[in-house]
């Protein structure tokens, strides 16, 4: 049975499971969910009910970061895992954990800031630019976030660098992260984004 993914388009988790396995060339069946109707079967195979899910044989992958890496560890072409050194794995493990924890709770305050009013958008904004910053120091050592080429942390941690660009996308182009800008730009211009961003009907 080829693996199954619950997958849901915008969703910043999703994308980064569904390039990755795009990437690793395994073949999968994907399933578009409505977050508002979610199919009985998925919630029997993942009782907590977020995606993306990974449906296998002989277990079910219920984290981004799980999907992400079983993909990796099927086939990994350009060595995204960075698989002969330990130090860079840490980065990249050290990386996107800061992204999934404060970068993603800046991002939410800042996206849905009318929920939280005891401060404002911009607070919220400046909250996360430190993340931004961050990312902005490591570019200015390499092309990309780790190395002179992609690695796992680019792929996990783009879709997210994406959704804090889009709530405010005049702010974000004019900011003075000019590295950042021109990574971003890179990804919402490669095949892989492009292709993991396909329509599917529910
Ligand atoms: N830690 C999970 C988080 C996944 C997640 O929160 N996905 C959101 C959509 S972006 C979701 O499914 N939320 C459930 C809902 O909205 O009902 C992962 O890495 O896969």
């Amino acid at each position: 049975m080829a693996a199954l993914l619950y997958s849901f388009r915008r969703c910043p988790y999703a994308m980064r499971a569904r390039m990755a396995l795009a990437y690793s060339g395994v073949p999968v069946d994907t399933v578009e969910v409505s977050l508002k109707a979610k199919p009985a079967q998925m919630l029997e195979r993942s009782p907590k009910g977020t995606v993306p899910v990974l449906v296998l044989d002989d277990q079910v992958l219920k984290q981004s970061l799980d999907i992400m890496r079983w993909a990796l560890a099927q086939h990994d072409p350009d060595d995204w895992s960075l698989g002969a050194d330990p130090a860079g794995q840490r980065q990249i493990a050290e990386l996107i954990a800061e992204n999934d924890s404060t970068f993603k709770t800046d991002l939410d305050h800042y996206k849905y800031a009318v929920r939280y009013p005891e401060f404002t958008q911009q607070e919220y904004r400046v909250r996360g630019e430190a993340f931004l910053r961050k990312l902005e120091a490591l570019l200015s050592e390499h092309e990309c976030l780790l190395k002179n080429r992609l690695t796992l942390a680019d792929l996990a941690l783009a879709p997210f660098v994406r959704q804090f660009c889009s709530v405010d996308p005049d702010w974000f182009w004019q900011s003075p992260y000019p590295k950042l800008q021109a990574w971003l730009k890179r990804f919402l211009e490669s095949a892989l984004f492009l292709n993991a961003m396909a329509k599917l009907s529910p």
